[in-house]
């Protein structure tokens, strides 16, 4: 309980061969696996760094800046995409 405010960083690996489900390529920054990056995805990256909740299963789908880590800063990264026309994700590998 006395853990106090972090900024969680979670190691995103990317196994080779990891692209999504077989009849949908993965999208970075597809947090919650929908095929759509929206507002629920910055959500759901930020209930998996900060609330324990289910982290994406592709790399891709939670390192929506591209710098191999799941940070505050993907969240932030893909809430400026979404609404303030910032840099699109690069496609996932
Ligand atoms: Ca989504
Ligand atoms: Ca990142």
């Amino acid at each position: 309980m006395s853990s106090g405010p972090r900024s969680p960083k979670l190691p995103v690996g990317s196994p080779s061969g990891s692209g999504g489900s077989a009849d949908r390529p993965a999208l970075r920054g597809d947090a919650n696996g929908d095929g759509r990056r929206d507002v629920s995805d910055a959500i759901a990256l930020l209930e998996c760094l900060f609330l324990g909740h289910a982290c994406p299963a592709e790399s891709c789908g939670i390192d929506v800046n591209s710098d191999a880590k799941g940070d505050v800063s993907d969240a932030i990264s893909l809430l400026g995409f979404l609404f303030l026309r910032g840099a699109a994700p690069d496609p996932c590998p």
